[in-house]
């Protein structure tokens, strides 16, 4: 089916069903651009708290999915695709995360967006790329702090706010395939260039970079900032809001490999098939839900 078609299709089902669809700064630009809001998980959730359409189709990975069936519980919550799935997300589990509480008495959890309900369940507050730092400063200087589960913004965190916290071993294949090397090249090729970097890009690369950013930092700082050309380094999904949003601004990723193939796997047809069948419904058991919001909502407080 041409695209127009598939289109005006996904736009006419999407009323009937009373649906709005939200798509994340990372998946593909068709995608993007039928969307009513991109955005990063955590805006995106916090605009699904406010619409008032009874369905939400979540175009993303499914801790995100699931984040917004946390913070909308009278909602329906589909995603295109059930198997997108986040590695990071993966690399820890509510058995694991109980046994590292267990050894460190005492000390507070503070999870990273990126993560399942049953982990946030088990945490006392939650953090996005964009307020990891405000979060881990509201907690007490000399209260020990377990950061789950990607080392690498945690290690950024850490350096920040000069404070020392029990790091899980996690990351995001994805972003650890930016290079250092990539960024010293880029910064060759585009002398003018400034360099924005996610935080869970390696210390190696954030060091050599302008800014650390989360996605809708970096869509801030490529609005405001007065240089005309942006190395990037994060998945080569945002270059498509950057490039629409800016049009006067060139734009380069700092590395082509940073594509999540996770991020990749919905499609337009997928998102049709979704609104016909009303499926993949994402749900998250009440007790769980109603803790993993204890520790969203904590967040949000800051914010
Ligand atoms: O929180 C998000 O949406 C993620 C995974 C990245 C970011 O920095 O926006
Ligand atoms: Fe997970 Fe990384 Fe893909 Fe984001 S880019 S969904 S953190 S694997």
């Amino acid at each position: 089916m041409p695209n127009e078609e598939l289109i005006q299709k996904i736009l006419k089902l999407k009323k009937e069903r009373d649906a709005i669809i939200l798509a994340h700064n990372y998946q593909i630009g068709e995608i993007q651009d039928i969307a009513d809001y991109t955005g990063d998980s955590l805006g995106l959730s916090i605009e699904a708290s406010k619409v008032t359409e009874s369905v939400i189709l979540f175009c993303g990975v499914n801790f995100m999915a699931e984040t917004a069936a946390i913070t909308c519980p009278d909602k329906t919550v589909l995603v295109p695709d059930e198997n997108a799935g986040c590695p990071m997300a993966n690399m820890i589990t509510a058995r694991q995360l109980k046994e590292m509480k267990k050894k460190h008495p005492g000390a507070k959890v503070v999870c990273y967006v990126n993560t399942t309900a049953a982990i946030k369940a088990e945490s006392d507050i939650c953090c996005t790329s964009a307020n990891a730092v405000k979060v881990v400063g509201s907690i007490p200087k000399d209260t020990p702090i377990i950061f789950v589960p990607d080392q690498s913004l945690g290690d950024y965190v850490s350096k920040q706010c000069g404070r020392e916290m029990i790091l899980w071993r996690g990351f995001c294949p994805t972003h650890h395939r930016i290079l250092a090397q990539d960024i010293v090249n880029a910064r060759k090729e585009h002398p003018d260039a400034d360099v924005i970097v996610h935080p869970e890009c390696t210390a190696d690369v954030i060091e050599l970079a302008d800014q650390a950013l989360s996605t809708s930092g970096m869509r801030k700082y490529s609005a405001e900032t007065s240089a005309r050309e942006l190395i990037v380094g994060t998945e080569i999904g945002l270059l498509h809001s950057l490039r629409k949003d800016n049009p006067g601004k060139v734009f380069y990723p700092a590395s082509e490999l940073a594509d999540c193939p996770n991020m990749k796997l919905n499609s337009l047809e997928k998102i049709l098939w979704s609104l016909e069948d009303m499926v993949y419904e994402v749900s998250v058991p009440e007790d769980i839900r109603v803790k993993a919001w204890e520790a969203i909502e904590k967040m949000l407080k800051l914010s």
